[in-house]
């Protein structure tokens, strides 16, 4: 490798640190927890094939562009309304959804001043608590998202944003699955419209990235490919089958390819071969992979049979594709091999440099 990879990274995603979450029905320590961020870090640092950097500050505008500026309004002031009718709640999570069944044949949902209205109006599910620091957390990963993006703009190979909290399941206007923005949407949206060049999202995430493929589903200048956990049993369980292959403009620009329980190194990597053949169809510019290393064989919250080294060798796969390549962090949660699984990827995503 020529020179050291780049690696924006953020104290900030601290901020967020939820107590608890619902997992299978049951209240436990969260999975998705300050330490995961903070284990990437400690493993990149120890390696001088990475040069860590601080993310840049960037105002709403990319967010807006991606998101409902209701969104961000709310989640700019939820947790500190909250406090006003429930003070000292440490999590703040909705008791009541905004289902539109709840409001069939009487009329849209009314907008309400009242935060325990609004948060269910925002937020799809449970696991996902606001604490007092998870804006600015949010925040902070957008700008490492967007600082990442600018460097491989400005002529980097490939870029890594180490983004906490993830993205990849907050559509357009909700948050939920421990993510409040899209960053790889808001980063891909960015390049898309500030350059004009075709993007593709590729998403190694165990779970189906809900939210990136809303926001493109009818989009045909960003394209939307995901290899994840079949919905048919696994979490967002509604959106992430083979069928859905985006509408309108977008007709042909998602693809998805659910995987079965136990899919091993070799059976991963030739999904991905044909998920590089789909991207190479589609003759992008600039490539982001949305890096969930929770197809870990040990995860805890997953049931694919990914080793250390099937990280690296994913990496090189998409190396092949020889594209400007910005990495952005989505989930993984074995801690202990985290940084690690994290790191193979990386090294083999440099492979050609
Ligand atoms: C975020 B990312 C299943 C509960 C699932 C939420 C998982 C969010 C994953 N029993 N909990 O894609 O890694
Ligand atoms: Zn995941």
């Amino acid at each position: 490798m020529g020179s050291s990879m780049r690696v924006v990274a953020s104290d900030r995603h601290r901020g967020h640190a939820p107590l608890a979450e619902i997992e299978s029905s049951g209240l436990q320590p969260p999975f998705e927890h300050p330490g995961r961020a903070d284990a990437i870090h400690r493993a990149l640092a120890a390696d001088d094939h990475f040069s860590i950097v601080e993310p840049t500050t960037f105002d709403t505008n990319a967010i807006e562009a991606v998101h409902d500026p209701g969104l961000v309004r709310f989640l700019e002031r939820a947790w500190a309304d909250y406090q006003v009718r429930h003070p000292g709640t440490h999590d703040v999570v909705p008791d009541v959804f905004a289902m539109p069944g709840l409001m069939d044949g009487i009329g849209p949902f009314p907008e309400r001043a009242l935060v325990d209205h609004e948060l269910g109006r925002w937020c799809f599910e449970t696991t996902t608590p606001l604490t007092e620091g998870t804006y600015d957390a949010a925040r902070s990963a957008v700008d490492i998202a967007l600082t990442a993006t600018d460097a491989v703009l400005a002529g980097d190979r490939v870029a890594y944003g180490l983004c906490r909290p993830p993205g990849h399941h907050a559509p357009t206007g909700l948050y939920g699955g421990y993510c409040f923005f899209n960053n790889a949407a808001i980063a891909a949206h960015h390049i898309a419209s500030t350059t004009g060049t075709k993007v593709t999202v590729l998403d190694v995430d165990y779970h189906h990235g809900n939210g990136t493929q809303q926001i493109f589903y009818r989009r045909d200048d960003v394209q939307y490919v995901s290899l994840h956990g079949d919905p048919a049993r696994a979490y967002p369980y509604v959106t992430g089958f083979a069928d859905e292959q985006g509408a309108g403009r977008g007709a042909g620009s998602n693809f998805n390819a659910p995987l079965a329980a136990g899919t091993d190194d070799d059976e991963y990597l030739a999904a991905l071969a044909g998920a590089c053949e789909v991207i190479s169809a589609f003759a992008p510019g600039v490539l982001i992979v949305s890096l969930g290393v929770d197809t870990f064989h040990d995860d805890p919250i997953s049931d694919l049979a990914i080793t250390s080294d099937g990280f690296r060798r994913q990496g090189e796969l998409v190396s092949r594709l020889a594209l400007p390549t910005v990495v952005l962090q989505e989930g993984g949660y074995d801690v202990d091999a985290l940084g690690d699984n994290v790191r193979q990827f990386l090294l083999g995503a440099t492979t050609r440099d």
